[in-house]
């Protein structure tokens, strides 16, 4: 049985999973959850957490959060790996998955809870490689209960969000800074990479956040790791929330 993994449709950190999979040549079945679902029947197939990406071994090994996945499948495909063997790089890089897993990826999740529900037109895009097990057109006419859920789930308000906004362009300015440092955009994807890349990768589908990268070394970096990522999302945000964007776009 190839190893299994749980994601629901639009998840970044999902995608960083699924991407570290791949780049170890491991084989594996996606299983897409329903958002906010997902909780309980993760629950119900026994993993010890509630979010994705979650995946069970070929050995029957279940492992959660994107930082323990990097872990665990070096330990077992040491090749390629996703850590530098020299002690000194591999901090650098694991200060910086820690920020983008601690600090970085919830922002976009918060701010598409809140785009989504006002514009729904962007959740089809996220829908679009999606094998769910309803179809996609009821699945996004229910879609109002789940994205209130997952806007209480993720504390997606806007106040949450005005505050990311506001932050976004400093953050964006760090994955800049990592990668003149060399700590990611090396020859050979690290755990790192994959953390990050998939944050800004998911900003780039946001018509509203778009123009923040664009042109930018973060933004080469999100399409050279993560190539595709299904999803676009129109104008959503109201004008006065993304201000700092614009002003930071602009200077
Ligand atoms: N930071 C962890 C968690 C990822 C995470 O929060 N995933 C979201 C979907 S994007 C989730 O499953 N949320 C449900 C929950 O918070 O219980 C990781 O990198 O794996």
């Amino acid at each position: 049985m190839p190893a299994k993994l749980y994601s629901i449709p639009g998840s970044h950190p999902a995608m960083a999973g699924r991407l570290m999979l791949e780049r170890k040549g491991i084989p594996y079945k996606r299983v897409d959850l329903i958002a906010a679902a997902h909780k309980p029947i993760l629950k119900a197939l026994r993993f010890s957490g509630s979010t994705v990406p979650a995946i069970k071994l070929e050995d029957g090994r279940k492992i959660q959060g994107t930082r323990e996945i990097a872990r665990v499948l070096d330990e077992i495909v040491p090749e390629p790996p996703l850590f530098p063997a020299d002690p000194e790089a591999r901090a650098k890089v694991e200060e910086a998955e820690r920020w983008g897993d601690e600090v970085l990826q919830s922002m976009p999740r918060r701010i598409a809870w809140q785009a989504i529900d006002r514009n729904r037109e962007g959740m089809a895009g996220f829908l679009e490689d999606a094998k769910l097990p309803v179809p996609k057109g009821l699945a996004l006419k229910t879609a109002g209960p789940i994205i209130k859920a997952e806007q209480k789930i993720n504390n997606s308000t806007e106040d949450t969000v005005r505050a990311d906004l506001a932050a976004l362009p400093g953050a964006i300015d760090k994955v800049d800074a990592y990668i003149a440092d060399g700590v990611l955009n090396g020859a050979e994807p690290n755990a790192a990479d994959y953390q990050i890349a998939v944050s800004t990768r998911l900003l780039l589908n946001f018509e509203d956040l778009a123009p923040l990268l664009e042109g930018r070394p973060a933004a080469d970096h999100a399409r050279r790791i993560v190539p595709d990522f299904p999803g676009h999302v129109p104008p959503a945000l109201p004008a006065d929330w993304l201000a700092p964007v614009v002003a930071a776009t602009a200077s």
